[in-house]
């Protein structure tokens, strides 16, 4: 929101003038005739970027995580998953909705689970109980607080799901965060999963748009599905440009935002009756806890918003605010002093 320091989400990004200037000269064509070539050309970016054959551009992170979930199971099948994740706790029910899957949660660390977690979870094959399909991660974990799923967990969380027939899907709507933070590739990552699903929308700082890579065969099933649910879009090529442009400028300086996020749980450890732990924030989401201020997570965000400052407040009393293109510095600084006028002069 205008004159807002927005901190409720790296969603909230407008695109900037070089951005826009970028979209407004792509060159389009009509993609559900696979004839846009600036579509085709961050399909072609991504893909090699994770080194899958084939990428697929979709509206939106909801999308593409569940296009994947669809394409990759049959009605009645189970689906293993930490119980904090994005797709099945902030996608409207849509794996029950759109494939008729069932979750087996489970409870993980900061959203991050480890593989015997998951060996423990699979199925045996015994006709009581739903076929084991599929397994997802998320990297950076949402809930978790934008935490990083560790490459060497990945991998073998990824051989344990391998060595029982299951199909791996990494839910990477921030995976650029974490390959900014740690220095792993997209690749390393992507070659822990047989989908990965990525926001372009996020961190990167576009309008619109996600993508889900994975084999030539899987993604062309995931087409499939994008035009049943009329996910078949038509002069695309006006959003992929500002992906093409993101992908060329904009990953870099995540570090900025992680490093801003750092700044700000240094400083709201110091807020007495604030619960951070400055350490757990690996990228650019904090996840804060306030009962020990006094106050409820609603009262502390209509407050800050009384300041200029949106969050969101979560069950729990706990806050959630993330760093993004259009925070700087200044505004952190800012956001600290507002929290500590909100807090300490209650
Ligand atoms: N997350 C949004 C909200 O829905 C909570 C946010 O503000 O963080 N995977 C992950 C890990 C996500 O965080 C999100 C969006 C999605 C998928 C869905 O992306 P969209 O919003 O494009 O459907």
């Amino acid at each position: 929101m205008a004159g807002f320091i927005d901190l409720r989400s790296d969603t909230v990004t407008k695109p900037t003038p070089a951005m826009r200037k970028a979209m407004a000269e792509a060159e389009v064509g009509d993609d559900v005739y696979g004839e846009d070539p600036t579509v085709n050309a961050l399909q072609e970016k991504v893909a090699e970027l994770l080194g899958k054959e084939a990428a697929i551009f979709v509206a939106s992170g909801t999308m593409a995580n569940q296009l994947a979930i669809k394409a990759h199971t049959q009605p009645g099948d189970e689906l293993i998953m930490e119980a904090t994740s994005h797709p099945y706790n902030f996608e409207g029910g849509a794996i029950a909705a759109i494939s008729g899957v069932q979750v087996y949660c489970i409870q993980g660390v900061r959203g991050i689970l480890n593989a015997s977690q998951i060996e423990a979870a699979i199925r045996p094959a015994d006709h009581h109980y739903a076929v084991t399909r599929l397994v997802c991660m998320e990297n950076t974990h949402n809930r978790g607080g934008g935490s990083i799923y560790h490459l060497r967990n990945m991998r073998e969380i990824f051989r344990v799901a391998k060595a029982k027939g299951l199909s791996v899907h990494l839910d990477g709507a921030r995976l650029w965060n974490a390959s900014v933070a740690t220095g792993v590739t997209l690749n390393e990552y992507a070659q822990c999963a047989d989908s990965v699903s990525v926001c372009i929308s996020k961190g990167l700082g576009c309008p619109v748009g996600s993508l889900v890579a994975g084999s030539k065969e899987f993604v062309d099933r995931v087409h499939r599905f994008r035009k049943m649910v009329g996910g078949g879009l038509r002069q695309a090529g006006i959003l992929a440009a500002a992906g093409i442009y993101a992908l060329d400028h904009h990953v870099d300086r995540l570090k900025e935002d992680h490093d801003n996020a750092k700044r700000l749980a240094l400083g709201l450890k110091e807020i007495r009756g604030i619960a951070v732990n400055p350490d757990h924030v690996e990228t650019n989401i904090i996840i804060f806890g306030v009962a020990g201020t006094g106050m409820t997570s609603p009262a502390v965000r209509d407050a800050m918003k009384n300041e200029g400052v949106l969050m969101n407040a979560l069950p729990g009393n706990e806050i959630r605010v993330v760093t993004h293109l259009d925070v700087t510095r200044d505004d952190i600084d800012k956001a600290l002093s507002a929290f500590r006028k909100v807090i300490l002069e209650k």
